[in-house]
């Protein structure tokens, strides 16, 4: 830069021009290539609509040029003044980069989803181990095909920036850009829905949702309208009771079952159809919060799913689901073991059609951009490929026309299926053209069927290839009327099944899941009807939420019957691996190196993650220390480990907190004070004391129960 103060190109002089502001120290002075992603965390190529493997399109590596431009690539010297009439003067119209810069920025929203609005995202790979040949010839789940996936896990109520760990459902759904075009699996972490026909879909989450008036509460169920039209509308009770169970707070995304919900049809190479349920099954195990860590999360960490993920992708700890399928024989009238398969609101247990397993999905990478890639995510239950079909069930039906309709609105046009993150990994040869953001430069003269001038192209494939192959299911002769198989009545029998299932531990979280959430509600009649319902599904479930409400409890109006009990729903009873769980470790400067460093190996030798809290920042030797008494929060540990005693009142709320919500506590004899401080009795269970080797071994051994259910046998503190 000479005195006359030269462009950056040097060429042109302009006399008397301010000097530049020098940039800030810490800002590079030189153009440099941005740092490179971790080599696990880089989402794979994506490609074009061509089919041409591209890596990342040039048009979303944006930002990784040397030098600022306007949109249009025009360079620019300064992007923190506007254009003025002097220092102190009025800013002129005909700055084209601030108008450029802020006319941008007011556009950057976009609508977010109706519903499903907050979610986090990764990319992943699909294995299939051949098993499903027998029932389906799609090729991606063929024995060894490996299939890019990318998957977005979400809450159902919420908006975009509310808490993940509400009471609610959550959605699962996963695209595999498959050889044969893009296949959605869009499904939930709850086998069953709250109503059996689309058309009252607007109904359900018009009650879900804040109420209009005020727009509160946020992404809760804890409120009149929900429980006002989930006690009108009793078809919704089996949907409402797993939402109360623990599966409506996961401990993670990593940690959930997923579920197709309703059945499908299949078809394999010999043309022979069968009637399958999609289930993901987490290799971790499924596992829950409980309402008050949810509660705690919703308020310290907000993003504790999204975080969760995320880490543990970082860190090496890939999720892993196995894809299993319930397969049943398709015949006339639907139905397995007296359950109406086109019926959402039901599931069949796994004891009566038990789970094949037909491949694993592997998630390695988090996303690069979370708008270009989990925001602009487009996933469609209608996005089939050869081998797999829809069924009549109404509420899939109605599916197939919601999700491109909602998302032409979103995602602002027709062409969505254009953005990188929705692009097929197979060729797309459509014939459809033009639209709002048209990217792809369509060649060729004749985009109708049948042509001559392009050659004919492009032709109609064999049926074995052919996706929507629209088998001869027969429709029974009927007339058209606005009405529902009488076997959609039973709208108790299957909640009942469900509560009688679990074990009396998750009982008792169902009881107090429904004293909050109705003794959150102003009217009484509500409770009331509620009441009723829960009579008609389990008198001694009903009588402990009436005594919470100080209400009586009603007598049944109808007797569910008594399906035998389902054990595979519950989620306590097994151990898992303790993959990607965090072990907070109290320490300080006194604690012996030896112990610290050993104690963390352990951890790290499980797959879990030690992180090191101390009174204050820095480094304990050569440890850093990664959370202080001012960040350290119970909701982030699965387990704790004291080395050290600490004066500060806000460890021994660390340990009370973990206590309570069962957590494994490990404390080293220097640190029994810890205890003391929290009134843990040392002889509780799941609290082990001695010389820090040991306690880290015993306390590892807890791990894979999840929590210490023995302290629910007494009560809650
Ligand atoms: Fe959805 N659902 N849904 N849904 N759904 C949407 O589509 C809809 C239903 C599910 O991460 C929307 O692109 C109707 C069942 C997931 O992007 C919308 C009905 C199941 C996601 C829509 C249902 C789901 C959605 C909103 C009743 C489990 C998030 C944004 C017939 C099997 C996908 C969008 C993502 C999203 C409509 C019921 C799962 C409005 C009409 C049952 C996981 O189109």
């Amino acid at each position: 830069m000479t005195d006359d103060h030269q462009t950056d190109q040097g060429d042109i002089v302009i006399p008397g021009a301010p000097a530049p502001v020098p940039p800030p120290l810490d800002e590079p002075t030189e153009p440099r290539e941005p740092l490179p992603a971790a080599p696990d965390q880089a989402a794979p190529a994506t490609v074009t609509p061509t089919g041409a493997q591209t890596g990342i399109p040039a048009a979303s590596r944006a930002q990784q040029g040397a030098y600022l431009t306007t949109a249009q690539g025009a360079r620019l010297r300064d992007t923190d003044h506007s254009l003025k009439a002097g220092p102190r003067g009025p800013v002129l119209l005909q700055d084209h980069h601030l108008r450029e810069k802020i006319t941008h920025f007011d556009h950057e929203r976009i609508p977010e989803r109706a519903v499903h609005a907050r979610g986090a995202a990764a990319h992943g790979t699909f294995v299939a181990n051949g098993a499903a040949a027998s029932v389906t010839h799609a090729q991606f789940l063929q024995q060894g095909v490996t299939t890019p996936v990318f998957v977005r896990f979400s809450t159902v109520l919420g908006s975009r920036g509310s808490a993940d760990t509400v009471r609610d459902t959550r959605g699962f759904a996963t695209k595999f850009y498959t050889e044969q075009g893009v296949y959605d699996l869009v499904g939930n972490n709850i086998p069953v829905f709250f109503i059996q026909d689309a058309i009252k879909f607007p109904d359900v989450i018009h009650a879900g949702k804040p109420h209009p008036d005020r727009e509160i509460p946020q992404a809760q169920s804890a409120h009149d309208t929900f429980w006002d039209f989930v006690s009108l509308h009793t078809e919704a009770q089996a949907h409402a009771m797993w939402n109360m169970s623990d599966r409506g707070i996961p401990r993670s995304y990593r940690m959930m079952q997923g579920f197709g919900v309703h059945t499908f049809r299949m078809v394999n190479a010999r043309g022979e159809t069968s009637l399958v349920k999609f289930h993901w099954r987490p290799k971790l195990g499924t596992h829950a919060l409980t309402w008050e860590e949810a509660q705690l999360a919703a308020g310290k960490d907000p993003d504790f799913h999204r975080r969760d993920l995320a880490d543990a992708i970082e860190a090496g700890a890939h999720p892993q689901w196995d894809l299993a399928l319930q397969v049943m024989p398709d015949t006339e009238d639907e139905t397995f073991e007296g359950i109406d398969l086109l019926d959402p609101t039901k599931f069949v247990p796994e004891e009566l059609a038990p789970l094949q397993v037909v491949g694993t999905m592997t998630l390695t990478a988090n996303p690069t951009n979370y708008f270009a890639e989990t925001e602009q995510v487009a996933f469609h239950p209608g996005h089939l490929v050869p081998g797999i079909d829809v069924t009549n069930d109404p509420l899939l039906q109605g599916r197939l026309f919601s999700y491109i309709d909602t998302q032409i609105s979103r995602l602002g046009g027709p062409n969505f299926a254009q953005l990188p993150i929705n692009r097929p990994h197979s060729d797309v040869n459509d014939m459809l053209r033009d639209g709002m953001h048209q990217t792809a430069v369509h060649t060729g003269v004749a985009p109708y069927k049948p042509n001559s001038l392009d050659g004919g192209c492009p032709f109609h494939a064999g049926s074995a290839e052919s996706a929507f192959t629209d088998l001869p299911v027969a429709v029974t002769p009927s007339v058209k009327e606005r009405a529902q198989p009488a076997s959609f009545d039973d709208h108790y029998s299957q909640a009942s099944l469900f509560y009688r299932s679990l074990t009396p531990i998750e009982q008792q979280h169902v009881a107090e899941a429904y004293a909050f959430e109705l003794g959150k509600c102003y009217e009484q009649s509500i409770k009331e009807r509620q009441l009723q319902a829960l009579a008609n599904i389990d008198a001694g479930l009903c009588a402990t939420v009436a005594d919470a409400l100080g209400l009586p409890a009603p007598e049944p109006t109808v007797r569910p019957g008594g399906a035998p009990p389902s054990p595979a729903v519950a989620m306590i009873g097994e151990r898992w691996p303790v993959e990607g769980r965090v072990v907070g470790i109290v320490a300080d400067e006194r604690t012996d190196q030896g112990d610290l460093a050993r104690t963390r190996a352990a951890i790290h030798a499980v797959g879990a993650v030690p992180l090191v809290i101390a009174p204050r920042g820095g480094k304990l030797g050569a440890v850093p220390v990664q959370r202080t008494a001012h960040t350290a929060a119970s909701i982030e540990f699965d387990a704790l480990i004291a080395l050290a005693t600490s004066a500060d009142p806000r460890t021994a709320r660390l340990f009370d907190e973990a206590f309570r919500h069962g957590k494994a506590l490990g404390v080293a004899d220097a640190a029994r004070g810890v205890l003391a401080d929290a009134r843990i009795p040392d002889d509780a269970p799941g609290v082990v004391t001695g010389a820090a080797d040991e306690v880290v071994a015993e306390l590892l051994e807890l791990m894979p129960d999840h929590r210490v259910w023995e302290r629910w046998a007494a009560p809650l503190r």
